[in-house]
């Protein structure tokens, strides 16, 4: 039976009465980056910025997906809900992965204060971190008081999704590989907080010294923040009440005006990251020309072309 089609702008409201069917499928149209669900993304966008998006990173297999299952679990018993985007890169080694994150999150699954939902891909070129954070606006306008983002912190565009968070979470398994992976990532700069996970295992107390000294030579940052390392087993249920403190206080001291330079650097990059989308969109849209035929003769280089395809759609007013 087809369904009658219902246009992306009389969704919003129904979002924001938190009906999940309505929130799944403005997720799906804003994942698919339809030119029809652009106004209902702004519309969503400008009534949202009540939840704590939280990013959390870090190489596989380092524990994210235990911790974030453990943090669901706190944050709800303060009453709060919460939201999981995990991003799952689109490659095909990592095709176990969603499979896994929900078997860890199904403890959850029967709880109506929890929503949880993959993202696999957002296509080429930032696509991921723009569907990302638009489906962060939809949970937030839905009513979630917190919105996860799980990423494997090895792509630079994962780990744009968590940079993009109100707080980042840089998570990093016991032994001496792990700390030096983080390092060699880029990820260790894109912190608030840092945490050791596994803490159970004899060996992260060294990770947890190691950091602590990385940290130490760190320059002062220009907000004040001082990024903690944390030490947090999933297993035994240890240093998630710090870490939620923790993530409290950063959420704080972000809203402040301390944030103001952060705020300002996440809307810059969803700006850029949603130019690309309509650039993108838009270019490939462009009538077929006679170019592809004279780039591969040699007679037309690739930088002539791209200019006359670019100053072809120059000064349009729709983009
Ligand atoms: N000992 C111990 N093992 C843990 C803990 N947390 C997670 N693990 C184990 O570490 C492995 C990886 O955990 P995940 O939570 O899947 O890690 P991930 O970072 O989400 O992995 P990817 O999403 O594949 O990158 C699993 O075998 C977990 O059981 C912990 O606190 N202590
Ligand atoms: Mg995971």
């Amino acid at each position: 039976m087809n369904r009658v089609f219902v246009p992306s702008l009389d969704l919003v409201p129904r979002v924001a009465a938190g009906e999940t069917a309505a929130i799944a499928r403005l997720m799906a149209r804003a994942e698919s980056g339809s030119e029809e669900v652009r106004a209902a993304l702004g519309e969503v966008y400008r009534g949202a910025g009540r939840a704590h998006l939280i990013g959390v990173t870090g190489p596989p297999g380092s524990g994210k997906s235990t911790l974030v299952g453990r943090l669901i679990g706190r944050l709800r018993a303060l009453d709060r809900r919460v939201a999981v985007v995990a991003v799952d890169p689109s490659s095909p080694y990592s095709g176990g992965a969603i499979l896994g994150d929900r078997l860890r999150m199904n403890a959850h699954s029967e709880d109506p204060g929890v929503f949880i939902r993959s993202l696999a891909t957002g296509g080429a070129g930032g696509g991921l971190s723009r569907a990302a954070l638009d489906l962060g606006d939809i949970l937030d306008v839905a009513g979630f008081d917190a919105v996860i983002f799980e990423t494997v912190g090895v792509g630079q565009d994962e780990v744009d999704v968590a940079r993009a968070s109100h707080t980042t979470i840089v998570v990093s398994a016991p032994g001496l590989g792990d700390g030096i992976q983080a390092i060699k990532a880029g990820i260790l700069e894109v912190a608030d907080v840092h945490v050791v996970s596994k803490a159970d295992r004899p060996d992260a107390a060294a990770t947890l010294a190691d950091l602590a000294i990385m940290l130490d030579r760190q320059p002062a940052r220009p907000d004040g923040w001082r990024v903690p390392a944390l030490g947090v087993s999933s297993v035994a249920g240890d240093g998630l009440d710090t870490l939620v403190e923790t993530l409290d206080r950063h959420r704080t001291a972000f809203a402040g005006p301390a944030g103001e330079a952060r705020r300002a650097g996440i809307a810059a990059f969803r700006i850029a990251r949603t130019a690309d989308t309509l650039l993108r969109e838009r270019f490939a849209t462009l009538p077929p020309d006679d170019a592809e035929r004279r780039v591969a003769a040699r007679g037309l280089d690739p930088y002539a072309a791209a200019a006359r395809r670019v100053r072809a759609f120059m000064g349009e007013d729709d983009v």
